[in-house]
Order: structure tokens, then sequence, then C-alpha cells
């Protein structure tokens, strides 16, 4: 039987990460895999998360299974940090998932299972794992211009343009802020117009948000994703606490699904539910009590909030400093976009043979789309990079 398996598409990210281990150069520079680093190169264990650990080790009294759907303290306390209010609570059901990936391919079944004839429009490019995962399902996917590669801004004409072949059937999947992989984001005033455009054509958005507090702050990375609940009938939101707790193996996400009015949403959250049954029963619980236990504690609450900005702020600065060289070195404003992205990653926008040559020439692993990870800079690389830039003729 086995024997029947075809080779399976590899992972580019993380066939990269792979390349870069093996690299014996001591200087390499790791842009790859959207991992947060601090200056030393070290994925941290964030403070609260370790005080967090330490309490539910002391205090857990029982490991016995969960619910289906998880712990409610998680999705209440996960609700309220992303969606603050904007929506009443009773219209929403919510389901913890293995990381923001389960909630999305959860979300997608949920998807096929309400409207076989839903299509889901992505923005071009996007998460490849949404392409993949929405391919292995079946579900057809259309793809909306997004990226402009002169101003590597949003091309938001284009997107508009694209966006309006869909019907009431159609989903539109959107990243709720940092965009991945560009850094590239619409303004309140763009959700604003793809708000109505949703609207008039009755199509539902499921919103993909993995990075909030990365960008410009938990608060206002949160505004999008507020505004969509606050104004569009039904909506889909996959969360991800990998990055912005640092939890990336504990896989902890939340899959929530807003229903027009709030006597559907028992329905709504028996078929999340059920969803988990069909895949693995009861969703991983240790990241999901580490977050509840920061967000419901003000101590640590506040002790995860400082060192997020730390991390924010620690990334905004490596992105400023990156297009202030990058200025200095082409003696031009070609690379200010860098400094107006947001989140961890910015798409150089170049080609996939530049990419290569940077890291042939000098050790510097970005993606082949040329998406680099911010992150995986400091001060002294910062320009190391930008002379390879400039050097290669991007
Ligand atoms: N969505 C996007 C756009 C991402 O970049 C990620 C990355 O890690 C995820 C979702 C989900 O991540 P995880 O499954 O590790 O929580
Ligand atoms: O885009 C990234 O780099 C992160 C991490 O299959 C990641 O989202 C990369 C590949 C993958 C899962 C997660």
């Amino acid at each position: 039987m086995l024997t029947n398996l075809k080779e399976q598409p590899k992972d580019k990210i993380l066939g990269l990460m792979a390349m870069y281990r093996d690299d014996p150069r001591p200087t390499k520079v790791d842009l790859g895999v959207g991992v947060y680093k601090n200056a030393e190169g070290v994925t941290p264990v964030m403070r609260a998360v370790k005080a967090a650990e330490r309490k539910i080790v002391q205090e857990q009294t029982s490991k016995a299974y969960t619910g289906l759907a998880g712990d409610p303290a998680y999705a209440d306390a996960m609700i309220d940090m992303l969606l603050a209010g904007a929506v009443e609570r009773d219209r929403l059901a919510a389901a913890a998932t293995p990381g923001g990936t389960g909630a999305i391919r959860q979300a997608f079944e949920l998807i096929q299972m309400a409207n076989p004839k839903a299509r889901v429009f992505v923005s071009d490019p996007t998460w490849p794992n949404h392409v993949s995962i929405l391919g292995y399902l079946g579900i057809e996917i259309v793809k909306y211009r997004y990226f402009d590669d002169e101003t590597r801004a949003v091309n938001f004409g284009g997107m508009m343009a694209d966006l309006a072949d869909v019907t009431s059937d159609d989903v539109v999947l959107l990243h709720g802020c940092c965009h991945n992989p560009t850094g590239a984001n619409l303004t309140l005033t763009q959700w604003q117009s793809v708000i109505d455009l949703i609207n008039e054509k009755g199509c539902t958005p499921m919103i993909d948000i993995a990075y909030q507090g990365f960008g410009d702050g938990l608060e206002d990375d949160a505004a999008a994703t507020r505004l969509v609940v606050q104004s569009v009938p039904e909506v889909l939101i996959a969360a991800s606490c990998s990055k912005n707790f640092g939890i990336y193996r504990e896989r902890t996400g939340l899959l929530i699904a807003m229903s027009e009015k709030a006597e559907n949403t028992a329905v709504t959250q028996g078929n999340l539910n059920h969803l988990n049954r069909q895949n693995f029963s009861f969703p991983p619980d240790h990241g999901a009590r580490v977050v509840t236990t920061i967000l419901t504690d003000p101590e640590l609450k506040a002790d995860w909030m400082a060192e997020l900005e730390e991390t924010r702020l620690g990334m905004l600065a490596l992105r400023e400093q990156l297009a202030a060289e990058l200025k200095r070195l082409s003696n031009s404003d070609r690379f200010g976009f860098l400094a107006q992205h947001r989140g961890m990653f910015s798409r150089l926008g170049t080609t996939p043979d530049l990419v290569e040559k940077i890291r042939v020439d000098n050790a510097i692993y970005m993606v082949s789309d040329s998406r680099m990870n911010i992150a995986g800079l400091n001060a002294q690389t910062v320009p190391v990079l930008a002379k390879a830039i400039v050097d290669a003729g991007v």
C-alpha cells in the first residue's frame, strides 16, 4: 500500500531552514522561517510564559480531558484580547485548535460543510499553507491581486477589482495584520472599503490573525478585525498564539465563528466541536492554559504586554535602521517601504535569482520570493544585509 504513495511537494520555508543549518559559514544570517529571534539570535521563552508555567505546574490538579472545544476560559480570554467587546459574546462560537494552522484547517472544513460551492479568495501572495490546505481539501482557490511589485505596497485598486468577482457563496481570506509574506497592510480606510464590498456582495470574510502585537501594537493590530465583526453579519477568525506568546511548539490557536444572530450560535458551536472530534478529539491544552493564565492575571498580563511591546519595537527599530542604511548605500528612497511594512516580514520584491545570489555570496538566507524575517537581523547584521542587497543590484 505505502508503495502507492507519491512524493509530496516540500515546504520551501522549512527546506530553507535545513539549508541554513547545513551552511558552515560562521557569518550566516537566517531571515527565513517566521520565528522571532532577539539580538542574540535566541527565540526566548517569554517571562510571563515561564511564570505561568510554574504556576500551572504547582496548581494544576488534573490532566483529565478538557471539552471538545477546549477550556471555555481560554476562548473567553482570547475573544476579549482580540475583539474587546466589539460584538456580543453570544454570537460567537469558538474552539481551541492545535495552532493557528489548526484553526485555519477547521475554518476551511467548516466552509466546505456549510457551502460546498464556496470558493476562497486569497491574496496573491499569501501564506503558502493557505493555498496548500485549500488544495488538499479540494476547495476552489481564487487569487486576488495584493502586492504592488513597484511600490512594494498594497495594490489596492487591483485587489478591489479582483474582489468584485466574489459571489454570496464565496469567502474572502484576509490577514488581520502584519501580512505574511509581504509586510504590506491595508489602512483602516481601505478595510472599510473591503467591508463595504463584502456587504454589497453578501460573501463571508475570514480573518487569519497570527501576529497581533507585532505590528502597531496589541490594540491597533486588532482594529481591523474589530471593525469587520462590527460591520459584517458573519465572520470566521483563525487566531494564533504562536508568535505573540512565543509558544510555537505548544500549538495554541483559536477558531471563532461569528453568527448573525445569537440563536445560531449553539449549532455553529456544535459544528466546531464536531470538527475537533473528527480530527483529533480534544485540542492541546498546555499552551491554551498558559495564555489563559497570563491574560487573567493582571501582573502577568502587564509583564507579557511589556515584553511583547519590546519585541515589536525592536523589530521596528531594525526596519528603520535597514531602510536608512539602504538609503545611504543606494542614494535613493526606493527602500523606504521597509520602514512602512509591519510585522515580522517584508518582501524585498526581487527575483529568486538575486535571492540566491545574496545567499551564495553572503550566506544571507531569505525565502525565494524575497521574503525576509526582520527579526533574524540585529544591529550588526543590518549593514551587512544592506550592502548585500545593493551589491546584488536589487
Ligand atoms: N497564519 C499565518 C499568516 C502565519 O504566518 C502563521 C505562522 O506561523 C500561522 C497562521 C499559524 O501559525 P501556527 O500554526 O504556528 O500557530
Ligand atoms: O511563514 C512562516 O515562516 C511561519 C512559520 O509550514 C511556518 O508562519 C512556516 C512554514 C510552515 C508552518 C509555519
